[in-house]
């Protein structure tokens, strides 16, 4: 990479209004310091303290500052500089995180995709984003051979450097690149970071056709996981359970690990929230701290009735929080008394705002609700579908601006029009409730998603994968309810070929390289879909046809 190639200026993103910009700021939300300095405060306040556990590994503080150095230097010796972007796949692993504080310290603007992403959607984030950097691991399918990387250097001539987890020798090994000592040429620093600019990109559950992208600012980020870990009281004695993808909003930010990092305690990490794993992982390291989905919840819950001599070895977990996905009032009943912890409800998004029940909340709360906003600065309105706040009890849209939440999704004008209004409240699909107290309770949504078990599918980019099908002429994603998932996913189609089959549309779909989790649950042929009055497929119908199906067809589960 030539010194004189043109370099764009910085990551584009919407910002805030000046005005707010400087009351947030003066309020001490915004403190103008990179999001690396979350690691910087755990080694300040514990150096020699265990950060991070994975598998037989373990990193101080010290040890984990070293080697995030060594990768910097390493990439910057590589020609990655300041506003460069990644393309980043790992899966719970230690690296994740040095990765991570790697690319902040130099500037480099990742998207942490997904591990059970595959090439449909990392295509379409290194068609957004044009990464000079790819990171990913040897394990995971797509890269156990050179097929997909020169796939991917063929569209991106930009992509110029990779480094891949599982590779032990060589310039591409990700392994050297942490172990190798600094080289000379290293200037100590890349400059100082602007904390207003675009740190990373997070990933939305989007509802629209393509993968959309959610730039975090580094002062935005930082203030996030600082709230957050104050709420949760996190301390040097906090250990961590990061069970749920480390890329994820809720185990990364809320407080999730970098919470943790900031107060100085140690996180450990699980491939998944398998119980029994978990379970190992929490008496071995005297783990006190989770956070989970609801339908992994259930399963932690199932497997502690089965087996009640169990429960000991959750003898230290003290916390327990449960988002991503609605959580049955009946089920948030039983997590003290089956589990022996307590309960924080979370409710968050990728885009920003994040409500938790506070830890000395009256039970009531605590079961009942999803709790409330992490900042005094952030504005929620309940409102009706033209747009008027509507008193409190009553369901409605939930609209939020703040000093977290985003103002615009990356590159993408003309879905931004739809889900901000003019004063730049992002609209977030969700219908809620909120009570006198001021807490939020999720009672739907309207936005095009299925909330699979907290993994969310926009209904649209998987019809659109089923159009490509020369013999699909109309197709509706919906979602069905789930006893163990609360939804799953159901594909309503009209063909002209009665022999078209639920494995021949998965075979399909698969064969476009597309997550599994988005591959629909269940497939109903229908003679036609039911249309509203402007053509469009009628959704709501669907689902009330679907409904009265069901006693009929048979739910095909995922093989
Ligand atoms: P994402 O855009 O992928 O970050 O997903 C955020 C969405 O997940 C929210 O807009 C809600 O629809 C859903 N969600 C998150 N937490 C909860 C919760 N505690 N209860 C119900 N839905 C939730
Ligand atoms: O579902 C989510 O996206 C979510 C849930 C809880 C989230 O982003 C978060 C907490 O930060």
């Amino acid at each position: 990479m030539s010194a004189l190639q043109a370099r764009p200026p910085g990551i584009e993103f919407t910002p805030w209004p000046p005005e707010l910009a400087r009351q947030y700021r003066q309020a001490g939300y915004w403190l103008d310091r990179p999001l690396d300095a979350l690691l910087a405060d755990g080694l300040a306040i514990a150096p020699d303290a265990t950060a991070l556990i994975c598998g037989e590994g373990q990193f101080s503080y010290r040890d984990m500052a070293q080697a995030v150095e060594r990768l910097a230097a390493s990439l910057w010796t590589r020609g990655l500089r300041r506003h460069d972007t990644a393309l980043v796949q790992l899966p719970n692993v230690a690296e994740f995180y040095l990765v991570f504080f790697a690319l902040l310290r130099l500037g480099v603007v990742p998207v942490n995709a997904l591990f059970s992403h595959r090439r449909h959607e990392l295509l379409a984030y290194a068609a957004q984003v044009r990464p000079r950097l790819l990171i990913a691991d040897r394990s995971h399918a797509l890269f156990a051979d050179e097929a997909f990387l020169t796939v991917l250097q063929q569209d991106h001539p930009q992509l110029g450097q990779v480094l891949l987890r599982g590779e032990t020798t060589g310039p591409r090994s990700l392994a050297q690149a942490l172990g190798s000592p600094l080289p000379p040429t290293w200037p100590g620093d890349a400059g100082p970071t602007p904390a207003d600019e675009v740190a990373f990109f997070q990933l939305s559950g989007g509802s629209t056709g393509t993968p959309k992208l959610i730039p975090r600012t580094h002062n935005d980020y930082d203030y996030s996981v600082r709230r957050s870990a104050e709420i949760c009281r996190l301390s040097p004695r906090t250990r961590y359970l990061c069970a749920l993808p480390a890329a994820h909003n809720f185990p990364l930010s809320s407080p999730g690990a970098l919470g943790v990092f900031h107060a100085g305690g140690c996180v450990a990490l699980a491939g998944s929230p398998e119980p029994l794993a978990c379970f190992e992982l929490i008496e071995r390291h005297q783990l006190t701290m989770t956070g989970l989905v609801p339908s992994a919840v259930s399963l932690w819950m199932q497997a502690v009735q089965d087996e009640p001599a169990r429960r000991h070895q959750l003898q230290t977990l003290s916390l327990l929080q449960v988002g991503g996905a609605s959580f049955a009032e009946s089920q948030a009943r039983r997590v003290t008394e089956v589990l022996g912890c307590r309960l924080q409800q979370v409710f968050g998004m990728a885009e920003g705002l994040v409500n938790y029940t506070r830890l000395d909340d009256e039970e009531a709360r605590i079961l009942g609700t999803q709790g409330r906003p992490m900042s005094p600065a952030d504005e929620v309105q309940v409102r009706d579908p033209q747009g008027l706040p509507l008193p409190p009890g009553e369901v409605g849209l939930l609209a939020t601006r703040g000093p977290y939440t985003f103002r615009g999704y990356y590159r993408s004008p003309e879905h931004n029009q739809r889900v901000f209004d003019a004063q730049g409240f992002y609209c977030s699909g969700d219908l809620v409730r909120q009570t006198a107290q001021g807490d939020l309770c999720v009672v739907g949504r309207v936005k095009d998603q299925i909330n699979r078990g907290g993994e969310k599918i926009a209904a649209e980019e998987v019809e659109d994968l089923l159009l490509r099908h020369v013999d699909i002429r109309q197709v509706g994603v919906i979602a069905v309810p789930d006893e163990r998932l609360g939804e799953k996913s159901c594909a309503c189609f009209a063909s002209s070929r009665s022999d078209l089959d639920a494995p021949s549309l998965r075979r399909f779909l698969r064969e476009q390289g597309v997550a599994d989790y988005k591959v629909p649950d269940r497939f109903e042929r229908l003679p036609a879909l039911p249309l509203t009055a402007v053509g469009k497929i009628d959704k709501q119908a669907l689902r009330a046809l679907i409904d009265k199906a069901a006693p009929l067809s048979q739910a095909r589960e995922t093989p």
